[in-house]
């Protein structure tokens, strides 16, 4: 198999040993590090992802899988291009909503903020948003960032944003909303409807990227 389907074919079977000399191949024949990211590596998550939901695959498979995705974005990271300078463009508070675990797409969000010049204050996952607030007032954030991929953390997202308008922080802090079970007429129309303040969706960590230069005051 060419290095690429290797690599997907990796994550879909949970196959740490030899990461290294695939991903090694991979960068020696040219592929930038977030081009593996996105074209072979969230492809195999792609494929774990339909396996669960058909129920042909078991739950600690895909824990497998997440961590050789994981162990993968780690290997890549100190090879993915970084703006350079020391003025940070903006700080962001980012986290996973309450009874949500799934992390591998807000640390992505994480990296490539961070390699363009955000400070990114990642607080983790199943977070309230009493954290999430408490991080901004602390560090000072321009952008409250909410990752959730359980259709219940869309609920989640809403109550978040009910919360932070009735504190009156929806006028401090535009917010930013991604995730798999989002979709954007969810956010744009439904949510931004309801919501006094700013509030963003991104399809993925570029788009996040994109939406970072607006929100940041
Ligand atoms: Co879970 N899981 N999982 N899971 N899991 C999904 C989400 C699911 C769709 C699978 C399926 O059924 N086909 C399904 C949800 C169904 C639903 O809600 N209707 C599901 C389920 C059911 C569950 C459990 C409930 C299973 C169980 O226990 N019976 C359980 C939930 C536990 C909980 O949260 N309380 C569970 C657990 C897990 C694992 C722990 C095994 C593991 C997560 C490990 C980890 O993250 N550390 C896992 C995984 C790996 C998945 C799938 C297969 C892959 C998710 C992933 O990492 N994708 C997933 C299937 C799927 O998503 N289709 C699934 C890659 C990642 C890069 O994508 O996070 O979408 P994503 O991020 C993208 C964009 O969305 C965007 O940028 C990223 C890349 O560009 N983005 C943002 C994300 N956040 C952003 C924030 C931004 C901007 C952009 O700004 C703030």
């Amino acid at each position: 198999l060419p290095v690429g389907e290797r690599l997907a074919r990796r994550i879909i079977d949970g196959a740490r040993k030899g990461l290294e000399p695939d991903l090694e191949e991979a960068l020696g024949v040219g592929m930038k590090a977030l081009d593996i990211v996105n074209d072979h590596l969230l492809e195999g998550m792609k494929v774990v992802g339909e396996l669960f939901g058909k129920g042909e695959m078991q739950l600690p498979f895909v824990l497998q899988s997440a961590e050789v995705m994981k162990a993968a974005v780690a290997l890549l990271e100190p090879h993915m291009e970084k703006v350079e300078g020391d003025q940070t463009k903006g700080t962001i508070v980012l986290a996973t909503v309450r009874g949500d675990v799934h992390d591998i797409g807000k640390n992505l969000v994480d990296i490539i903020l961070t390699n363009n010049g955000y400070k990114v204050v990642n607080i983790g996952i199943k977070q309230p948003v009493s954290a999430m607030i408490d991080a901004a007032i602390e560090h000072d954030a321009d952008v409250i960032g909410m990752s959730g991929l359980l259709v219940k953390s869309t609920v989640v997202m809403k109550e978040n944003l009910e919360e932070l308008a009735s504190r009156g922080y929806d006028k401090r802090w535009p917010v930013l909303l991604g995730g798999a079970a989002l979709t954007r007429t969810y956010v744009e129309d439904d949510l931004a409807g309801a919501f006094p303040g700013v509030v963003r969706y991104a399809k993925d960590a570029f788009e996040g990227l994109r939406l970072m230069e607006p929100l940041v005051r």
